[in-house]
């Protein structure tokens, strides 16, 4: 099968202008990853050529070696995805130490993946480790998230929960909660690192000042994921301009009350006592 004909390349690049058409990838913004499966593979190997050079990763992911994957290209534009996939996004494959690269598709016009690579395998390492399902990876730069890294603790209990309070579907859909990183230089190992250190556990990190990172088992989910965030991001900007303090809110107990019917065990460390009612207080614990 051709590559631009298969069910995986119209997800992928559908994922891409979705996120494009919500504004969460201005000019190059934001890029995608996919560990794909077996199946995909073999059925779309025909098309692949073996001749690329073998270029360093700038990481180390033993667990994904040799595995393929479908990647977004660096400097392009989400929205030229689903036109021109050929240009514009690539499937790479590892070596058997899980420290090279080689492009065996795509790219036409010549390129390398996205400038945050080592980001996405190193989380989709930690998440194939805890879930062998978990296999996109997620990078965008929402409005709403981004602006509330400004105003928001950079603590993940905080950010957590002024966002669990913002939608009952959002701790319904990540009760693991959301983790925070403090501003880093983009493109390397190190935010690299610690976004992996986030996705041990959890399916959402927050770049400060930058972005965010989902991961999911499929498009949908990891989609679904992002555009849950930013909608309750939304809402608390909104709050947050017409108030420091809101009246009404879904209380601790509340939350406790969704675990049992949809089947969720809440993170309870996001369910401490608030004792001023002030948007974005720190824990007393
Ligand atoms: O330009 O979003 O973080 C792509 C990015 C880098
Ligand atoms: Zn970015």
């Amino acid at each position: 099968m051709k590559v631009t004909d298969s069910k995986l390349l119209k997800g992928f690049t559908r994922m891409c202008q979705d996120g494009f058409d919500q504004g969460w990838h201005e000019r190059n913004g934001g890029n995608l990853s996919y560990r794909m499966k077996e199946e995909e593979v073999k059925a779309l190997e025909g098309e692949f050529s073996f001749d690329a050079e073998w270029k360093e990763l700038g990481t180390e992911v033993p667990a994904l070696k040799n595995e393929y994957f479908m990647v977004t290209g660096s400097g392009k534009y989400m929205r030229n995805m689903e036109t021109f996939p050929e240009e514009n996004l690539c499937i790479i494959r590892l070596d058997e130490t899980g420290t090279k690269y080689q492009i065996v598709w795509g790219l036409v016009d010549g390129g390398k993946p996205t400038s945050e690579l080592p980001t996405h395998l190193m989380n989709l390492e930690v998440c194939k480790k805890r879930d062998e399902n978990i296999r996109v990876v997620y990078h965008c730069h929402p409005t709403n998230v981004i602006a509330l890294t400004y105003v928001l603790p950079l603590n993940d209990r905080v950010f957590t929960r002024e966002i669990f309070e913002m939608a009952t579907e959002c701790p319904v859909v990540f009760p693991k909660g959301i983790g925070v990183i403090p501003w880093l230089l983009c493109g390397g190992k190190l935010i690299g690192e610690a976004t992996a250190k986030v996705m041990e556990t959890k399916d959402f990190a927050v770049w400060a000042h930058h972005g965010a990172f989902a991961c999911g088992t499929d498009f949908d989910i990891t989609f679904g994921l992002m555009h849950t965030v930013e909608k309750a991001a939304e809402v608390l900007v909104k709050v947050m301009s017409m108030t420091d303090r809101k009246l009404n809110t879904i209380t601790p107990q509340q939350f406790r009350e969704l675990n049992e019917p949809f089947g969720i065990e809440i993170d309870e460390q996001f369910l401490y006592e608030r004792k001023t009612g002030f948007i974005g207080e720190m824990p007393q614990d």
